[in-house]
């Protein structure tokens, strides 16, 4: 994990070889995603990145994972960051760049440091009226750079050796610092060129610098504010994993003694073991009592919450008013205060250290508590039902597992797991994109091989990236994609329906075995009833050198009711009428 960077080599006889060996913009690009912490980086060829891809290839501590497309390449980049810390994906000029940047613009709004690399034109190229290929077919080339910037914190073009090592520095500083995505396109004849030898990787590893002054009055302020307070809870949100704070928000839920709720988008960033957790609050669909203790609070401290339409159940749940602190990654503001140039993490750890406690509203959650009705096994040969799939999930998510939850219905099944302390859930709630998961889990199972992943799919977003369990199967990884086949667009029939949202069905069990072909060992099982989806989870879990994909076919309407509530105020939100000039 990047959060306790291996500072990569310090061995004596790497650092001699260091000082002897020349160094090229493509091994110095790979020292330095190595010295960062990186062990992979994910790629598509091209012509443009071919000599790169050699480059890279020539560090030992840097293994090359290849893809099936740009798109998927980025996702699992994506989701290799959500493993690990952050993550590299090199890919090749405009054609594969423009493919990447769906899942880079998403990991912009998912708060990952992930640095794509592009493989670029000829620097001659540059400045002659020469046309290329895979570009506009116009003679300026610099579109895929002026593209990238809208969706990074940092974006840069080498086009000679010399200023290679400033910019790749720069690119790679940001993102981390950021926590978002920076671009790096590299010319084809750059890639081998000689430049300087990578200097002490602390010169890119840099934080923000922060104010202590600045901090002490932010914390003083905080006090006095939850002093005046009789009945606070706090409201963890998802930028809290960015901000690397989560064990600083636990010291502050201890300190205080409060209710804590955590938003959709940030479930397992506040442990679900822990006393004082209150559940998920998500306005009209919020577990039982969470909503009801945020309501009869009197103040809110939210951590890196992030409001949007979806997390506000279309702008219905909002915590607002004076009773609120917002607390975000670099920045505290309430009650007449605005403190920046602070992180998020001292914050909350001087706060824990100041802060006297109030446990009221853990002593009126405790009163108000229900639990959700847990599903009742269905009868074994009974139709499959969206119920059934979850309360037979339910047993699979040890300690030591991470779901990942795709866009659609899948987000609210979910949502209902209870994890135990050390599971972990992973959504891509702010982007949203629907193809996302099979690669983010591809891309999460390398960083993390030695966790259970279990990916939760609709069959609509599993057509769009299908072909990344092809690359787990290349590599043995073991996921269990619960493939869940309501042959629609669920999610949408829900917020509003018609013909467009039908999805041709397909052979998703058939489908692994084509993926197979002659060396696989994925398993692809269909479950009708509540017994072919028990037997297929044996199989699954007895699958030791394959990912296990099990179709679970199910009712189009046979959503969660969390949906239909959900998918109505959205709708109306969508629907709210244009305001009159
Ligand atoms: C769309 C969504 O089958 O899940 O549970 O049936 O809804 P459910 P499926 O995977 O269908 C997903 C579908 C079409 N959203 O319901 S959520 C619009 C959309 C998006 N991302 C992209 N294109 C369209 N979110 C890339
Ligand atoms: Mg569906």
């Amino acid at each position: 994990m990047l959060d306790s960077p291996t500072h990569a080599t310090p061995n004596a006889q790497r650092a001699a070889e260091k000082k002897t060996k020349p160094y090229t913009v493509g091994s110095y690009l790979a020292e330095r995603l190595s010295q960062i912490g990186l062990k992979h980086h994910f790629a598509v060829a091209g012509d443009y990145n071919l000599v790169l891809l050699d480059q890279l290839l020539s560090n030992k501590a840097l293994e090359q994972v290849y893809c099936s497309n740009e798109l998927n390449c980025g996702y699992s980049a994506e989701g290799y960051a959500r493993a690990h810390g952050a993550a590299a994906a090199v890919v090749t000029f405009s054609v594969g760049a423009l493919s990447a940047f769906n899942a880079i613009a998403g990991a912009y709004a998912e708060n990952l440091p992930v640095i794509l690399i592009s493989g670029a034109p000829n620097s001659n190229d540059r400045v002659s009226d020469h046309l290329l290929h895979h570009t506009l077919g116009t003679d300026d080339n610099s579109y895929q750079l002026e593209m990238a910037k809208k969706i990074t914190c940092a974006a840069v073009s080498i086009t000679a050796a010399t200023d290679a090592p400033a910019l790749i520095d720069h690119a790679i500083r940001t993102a981390l610092r950021e926590k978002k995505p920076a671009h790096i396109e590299i010319a084809c004849n750059i890639s081998d060129a000689l430049c300087a030898a990578p200097g002490p990787i602390s010169a890119v590893i840099v934080e923000e610098p922060a104010d202590p002054e600045t901090l002490d009055a932010a914390v003083e302020a905080a006090v006095a504010f939850l002093r005046k307070k009789q009945k606070p809870v706090m409201l963890i949100g998802s930028k809290l994993r960015a901000a690397g704070a989560e064990k600083e928000a636990v010291a502050l839920a201890d300190a205080l003694g409060c209710s804590v709720a955590v938003m959709a988008a940030a479930k397992s960033f506040f442990p679900e073991d822990h006393p004082q957790f209150a559940g998920i609050y998500w306005g009209e669909i919020s577990t039982p009592g969470a909503r009801e203790i945020v309501d009869w609070s009197d103040s809110v401290v939210c951590i890196g919450a992030l409001f949007n339409d979806y997390s506000t159940v279309g702008w219905t749940a909002m915590p607002t008013g004076a009773g609120v602190l917002t607390a975000d990654i670099n920045h505290v503001h309430f009650e007449g205060h605005d403190f920046s140039r602070i992180h998020l993490r001292d914050f909350l750890a001087a706060l824990a250290r100041r802060v006297e406690k109030r446990d009221s509203t853990m002593v009126e959650f405790e009163r108000i508590r229900s639990e959700r009705p847990m599903e009742r096994a269905a009868k074994p040969d009974a139709k499959l039902m969206r119920a059934e799939i979850v309360r037979q999930i339910r047993p699979l998510v040890t300690p030591n597992t991470t779901v990942i939850a795709e866009t659609g219905d899948s987000w609210f099944n979910g949502l209902q797991l209870m994890l135990p302390g050390g599971a972990r859930f992973e959504i891509e709630m702010q982007w949203g994109s629907i193809g996302w998961a099979v690669p983010a889990t591809f891309g999460y199972a390398v960083g993390a091989p030695d966790r259970r992943l279990i990916a939760l799919i609709g069959d609509g977003s599993f057509q769009l990236t299908a072909q990344e369990v092809a690359q787990m199967i290349r590599r043995n990884l073991r996921p269990i994609i619960f493939l869940i086949n309501n042959h629609g667009y669920t999610i949408e029939v829900e917020i509003h329906d018609g013909p467009y949202n039908n999805v041709k069905n397909w052979d998703y069990a058939g489908l692994i075995q084509a993926f197979n072909a002659e060396d696989g060992h994925g398993r692809g099982l269909r479950a009708t009833t509540g017994r072919e989806l028990a037997e297929a989870i044996k199989v699954a879990l007895a699958n030791a050198q394959g990912p296990t994909l099990i179709e679970c076919v199910i009712d189009r309407d046979d959503c969660t009711a969390d949906l239909i509530s959900w998918g109505r105020q959205v709708s109306i939100a969508n629907g709210r009428a244009p305001r009159s000039q």
